[in-house]
């Protein structure tokens, strides 16, 4: 069992596909328990202030310390956190590597930050990790930190069924890419299924099934290289 702590300014954000899918089902069957904490019930002075000017003038708001130093150190009181994950765009690219990492731990915190960010002693004081899920601007750490626990979730013993197995067929595995696949009917629009796959002969799909996935790996990593 996981249990995950979700601290925002926008937890409306996350209702929907926290709870719909695998994050359900993970939920559901007990390998992880998600909590999501709202910012603002941190907030202590009268108007509930969670974000102010920045020191350095320039557009826009930033989020204060005292609602994250509040919310993050009572949940640290009650338990020890493995991870205490800050996306951002200027920490470490997500990968499945991380994914991998993240699904062994017990207790896991995101702290999303929303704005122009947040006030850099919140960073200083709790981070394990600060990530980033690409080389894109996003407008807050909600969509990433969804991002990262999807791929964390199905990673869990039980989560997913056998077919469905990360260990099974999945669309990437590693760095390798996996041949394409079809379902009925055997002909549509007059477009057909390979024939090697109507064959029933093992062998020969699995050589197929090699080979288009060589191939497809190969693109892949031509489309993804930066020269
Ligand atoms: Cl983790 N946060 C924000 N705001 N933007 C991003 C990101 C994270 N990763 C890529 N872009």
């Amino acid at each position: 069992m996981i249990r995950i702590d979700i601290i925002s300014a926008v937890p409306d954000a996350l209702e929907s596909p926290l709870n719909t899918s695998i994050n359900y089902r993970g939920q559901n069957k007990g390998h992880v328990e998600i909590y999501v904490h709202n910012l603002r019930d941190y907030a202590h002075d009268k108007h509930k202030m969670i974000d102010d000017k920045p020191f350095s003038g320039g557009a826009g708001m930033l989020l204060k310390p005292e609602p994250f130093f509040e919310c993050i150190e009572k949940l640290m009181k009650e338990r020890s956190y493995d991870h205490i994950i800050f996306p951002t765009p200027r920490g470490k690219l997500f990968d499945q590597k991380s994914a991998n990492k993240f699904s062994l731990a017990k207790n896991i915190i995101f702290a999303c930050g929303h704005y122009k960010g947040i006030d850099e002693r919140v960073f200083e004081q709790f981070a394990t990790d600060e990530i980033s899920i690409g080389n894109y601007v996003l407008s807050g750490g909600e969509l990433p930190a969804l991002v990262m626990i999807d791929s964390i979730i199905r990673l869990i013993p039980g989560v997913l069924n056998d077919s469905e197995s990360a260990l099974n067929d999945s669309l990437m595995d590693g760095d390798r890419i996996e041949a394409p696949c079809y379902t009925r009917p055997a002909e549509f629009r007059g477009i057909k299924v390979p024939d090697v796959l109507l064959s029933g002969n093992d062998k020969k799909i699995n050589e197929w099934k090699e080979e288009q996935s060589n191939k497809l790996t190969e693109n892949w990593k031509q489309i993804n290289s930066s020269e």
